[in-house]
């Protein structure tokens, strides 16, 4: 027996608590050690009842996800649940904590379950790119019937005890701590007042309608996804008799394992908790009671929004009284939303602490000030030194998307105070913020940073100081690469489309025209100081800009957002004329050499990102793309798909493409030098 397992025997219950923090992944050896300690207790005349429960903070959270990809190793986890459920002496086991994916197979393996309120019970296998593959396809809809099931393993949704008590799934709920309820479980069990049955033991009721909707669904909105179909294979298995069922679902479970959105979606899960792993871990974070937002228009009243529903009081300023009132107003939509989708209740809603004010001086007490202003650098400054005057000791945070922190935090008395907070529209929504560290930021700075996105439920990414930082500089180059796909004979639509064909919700001209078209006019006008010679311009946008065709606000962009919806037909004309005066001729583009270059592009500006050390590790610049720019999660992020095409093909295309335009298309130097050493970027993930 190993430590992941505490085996105790009180009187005749033999009690197996799982020891493997910190969620009890079923690795392999816990895997074995509960075999073992199964095959003891079994074995024991002294013992009747045997009961499994978690040490720690959950009962399983699922089969250990480091291990996929390599080989398996015995006893796997389906064998672990059938031997369970086989086994001559009742099995009870207790949920509490987590009882996720292979978590909640071995405890359908057992032949009773007591879930403990708080427990998260769920099969989230299919947001791996997987199915369950330990029965779970099998004894679910067993204990569900078909339907209940297809809804769990199809979506991988969570359940608390009471849903999971309402399914079948557990047979009791019961409050306590986990062991001495798996000792009352056993008297129970002996008294005759808990029933325990095998799962296997029972058939599941035929409901082909369940199984011919569900996959109809899923083929409308998961058709790019492979495992969400497997799921519907494997329950539709689910009547067969339980050792035909179990093998179609093995066979199901390898197929998935085998695809490579398994690994692009495990990477991804991976990739949301990397980025916590930063040099400012061990600092303690200050405290942080008020906040101040200064900047009532859409990104201060969503950062407004964000804070309050995380429980923070906020004192939101704003020069404009108008302003301030349209944000306020924004601010109390967005909590309808909030109360509408059931993430606030109204008796919560009403003790949320928002003070409104024209005067800076309002600032006074608070914590932390998070500017969203205009994105103009002497503004900035001017109210970095306002803010610092007003609330003295008090943590100075800048919005901004673009403007260089180490600037602005040298207008504040003291600049190690000084930290970006980039957050993204609609700041109350999305997940991702870019924690900006300048070069004075004080590594508690930092730290609070990160705990505040904690709070916020956001995933927090240190980034370094560039134009742009990690999200928007990458974003940036490859816009312009599907400019320059535009201007050379590709149509707006046509490479939205091809860029929606590889997973993403949007392609870069629908994106335009939601974020409207003035932000990134405005954001060129910006860049023109700086714009090489050699850079090709692409002044398409700028020319609906004129025309006051701003996008989704104005009805009218790339496409129409009125009563007439689709491609803007006033828009071939204006390329045509760009082209016109550049000497273009117009080629045909496959969907294939749209994605091939857009994504290229992106690799590229990523690579570089890392290389000059603005993101920590490629894994960084993963995350910031797929938690805020839409990058398609069975993708796994830029860079990790930049190792499933390889270095050495990325510097032969970059080097194609380069004779067309040497300036943009440039091989970055750490993609040469993986393909020199014929390295990867998940090794420098390894190392960093
Ligand atoms: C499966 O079961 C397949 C089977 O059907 C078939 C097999 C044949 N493995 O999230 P946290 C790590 S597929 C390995 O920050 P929280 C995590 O990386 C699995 N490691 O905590 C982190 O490490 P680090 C189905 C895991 O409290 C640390 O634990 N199960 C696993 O916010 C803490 O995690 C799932 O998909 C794992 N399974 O959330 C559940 N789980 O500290 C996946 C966690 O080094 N897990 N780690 O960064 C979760 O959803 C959340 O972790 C959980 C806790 C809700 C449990």
């Amino acid at each position: 027996m190993n430590d992941v397992v505490h085996l105790e025997r009180v009187g005749a219950t033999g009690l197996i608590g799982l020891n493997n923090p910190p969620v009890n992944a079923a690795s392999h050896a816990l895997r074995q050690a509960i075999l073992e300690a199964v095959e003891t207790l079994e074995a024991d005349p002294e013992i009747d009842v045997i009961a499994l429960y978690g040490k720690g903070r959950s009962f399983i959270a699922g089969a250990d996800i480091r291990e996929f990809g390599k080989p398996p190793k015995d006893p796997w986890l389906p064998a672990l649940c059938n031997r369970l459920e086989a086994c001559a002496k009742p099995v009870i086991s207790v949920l509490h904590g987590a009882a996720l994916g292979g978590g909640l197979e071995v405890a359908l393996g057992t032949h009773a379950r007591i879930a403990v309120p708080g427990v998260a019970i769920g099969l989230p296998e299919v947001t791996l790119g997987i199915i369950p593959g330990a029965g779970g396809t099998q004894r679910t809809p067993r204990l569900t019937g078909i339907p209940a099931a297809l809804d769990l393993i199809t979506t991988g949704r969570h359940i608390d005890a009471e849903q999971a008590l309402a399914l079948g799934l557990v047979d009791r709920i019961a409050t306590g701590d986990p062991r001495d309820l798996a000792l009352q479980a056993a008297v129970d069990v002996r008294r005759g007042d808990l029933r325990t049955r095998r799962t296997g033991d029972l058939t599941t009721k035929p409901d082909d309608d369940a199984l011919a909707e569900t996959a109809a669904e899923l083929r409308k909105i998961k058709a790019h996804l492979f495992s969400p179909h497997r799921c519907v294979e494997a329950v539709a298995a689910s009547t067969l008799p339980l050792q035909e069922g179990l093998a179609r679902e093995r066979a199901l479970f390898q197929n998935c394992l085998d695809s490579p959105q398994r690994a692009g979606l495990i990477h991804a899960f991976f990739a949301e908790r990397a980025v916590a792993k930063i040099p400012e871990a061990a600092a303690t974070p200050r405290d942080i009671g008020r906040i101040g937002v200064i900047g009532a228009g859409t990104m201060g009243s969503g950062i407004a929004t964000a804070c309050l529903l995380a429980g923070f009081p906020v004192t939101l300023v704003e020069k404009n009284a108008d302003a301030l009132e349209r944000g306020q107003s924004a601010i109390a939509g967005n909590l309808d939303g909030a109360v509408r989708r059931g993430k606030l209740t109204s008796e919560r809603r009403d003790t949320l602490d928002l003070t409104a004010s024209t005067d800076m001086a309002r600032l006074d007490g608070a914590d932390l000030v998070i500017e969203a202003a205009f994105e103009d650098m002497e503004v900035k400054k001017q109210i970095i030194k306002q803010a610092e005057n007003i609330c003295p000791g008090a943590i100075l945070a800048t919005n901004t998307s673009y403007l260089d922190v180490n600037d602005i935090a040298a207008a504040a008395a003291s600049p190690g105070d000084v930290i970006g907070l980039h957050f993204f529209s609609p700041a109350h929504v999305m997940r991702l913020l870019e924690v900006v560290v300048g070069d004075a930021t004080r590594p508690e700075v930092v730290a609070t940073g990160f705990a505040l996105a904690k709070r916020l439920r956001k995933i927090a990414v240190r980034a370094g100081v560039c134009d742009g930082f990690i999200g928007n500089r990458i974003m940036n180059h490859y816009r312009k690469a599907a400019d320059h796909l535009m201007m050379d004979g590709a149509s707006p639509e046509q490479i939205d489309a091809a860029i929606r064909g590889f997973g993403f919700a949007m392609g870069p001209f629908e994106m335009s025209d939601l974020a409207g078209l003035d932000i990134g006019h405005a954001n060129r006008r910006r860049q023109d100081a700086t714009r090489p010679e050699a850079e090709r311009y692409v002044a398409v946008a700028d020319r609906l800009v004129e025309a006051g065709w701003l996008g989704r606000k104005t009805g009218k962009g790339f496409y129409l957002h009125g009563a007439d919806t689709g491609p803007n037909p006033d828009i071939a004309p204006i390329i045509e004329a760009e082209r016109a005066h550049h000497g273009v001729s117009p080629r045909p583009f496959t969907d294939e050499e749209i994605v091939a270059r857009y994504l290229t592009a992106m690799i590229s500006e990523a690579a570089r990102v890392y290389d000059e050390g603005i993101a920590l590790r490629p894994i960084d610049v993963d995350a910031v793309l797929l938690f805020g720019y839409g990058f398609p999660r069975h993708h796994g992020g830029p860079l990790h798909h930049a190792d499933t095409l390889g270095a050495a093909r990325l510097v032969e295309r970059i080097e194609t493409y380069a004779t067309e335009d040497a300036h943009f298309w440039q091989v970055p130097a750490i993609l040469r030098r993986m393909a020199a050493e014929e390295t990867t970027f998940a090794d420098l993930n390894r190392e960093g």
